[in-house]
């Protein structure tokens, strides 16, 4: 009954493993469905004694759960069932395809905003955004231009800080 169970499980893992690869198209557009497959997945991989759950031991293959054991074992029970392992993992990607989305949003509005400015548009300024966090980069002319663009990445929507390695360029 057991080993039926068991070869059952490695079945389903084997046609989720397959689907993942039929839908890697579909994936573009519902990144959340695809990432099931592939959780399910890492999941059996991880679940080296094939309990179905996996102790803090397994999962800490993954850097993901070195820290975050307990948040992700939402029942407290000191092991992660298919369910938890998923939901964390698939919480955390969310998150970061957000936050990857909004520093790219902000690196384009602190672009257009010091196109806008005349004695700014004509530099070679570079933007980079990590966690809301602008990096500017590259040679200007003059010291209030270092302090200007600074003013004008800070003042954009959605930024919190400004780091500035705007440097002045030296004839
Ligand atoms: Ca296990
Ligand atoms: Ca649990």
């Amino acid at each position: 009954m057991r080993n039926n169970t068991h070869f059952k499980s490695t079945l389903l893992a084997i046609a989720l493993a397959a689907s993942s690869v039929s839908t890697l198209a579909f994936a573009v557009d519902n990144p959340t469905e695809a990432n099931q497959n592939a959780y399910v997945t890492s999941f059996k991989t991880l679940d080296t004694d094939n309990s179905e759950t996996l102790t803090e031991s397994e999962v800490q293959k993954e850097p993901l759960f070195d820290k975050n054991f307990a948040t992700a074992d939402e029942n407290n029970n000191g092991s992660l069932s298919v369910e938890e392992y998923s939901n964390y993992k698939s919480q955390v990607e969310q998150k970061n395809v957000k936050r990857i989305a909004s520093d790219s949003l902000i690196t384009s509005k602190v672009k257009a905003n010091l196109l806008k400015e005349e004695g700014l548009k004509s530099l070679q300024v570079s933007v980079k955004t990590h966690q809301s966090v602008v990096l500017l980069s590259g040679f200007v002319e003059t010291e209030a231009q270092i302090y200007h663009a600074a003013k004008i990445a800070a003042e954009t929507e959605g930024v919190t800080s400004v780091k500035n390695s705007l440097v002045l360029k030296k004839d």
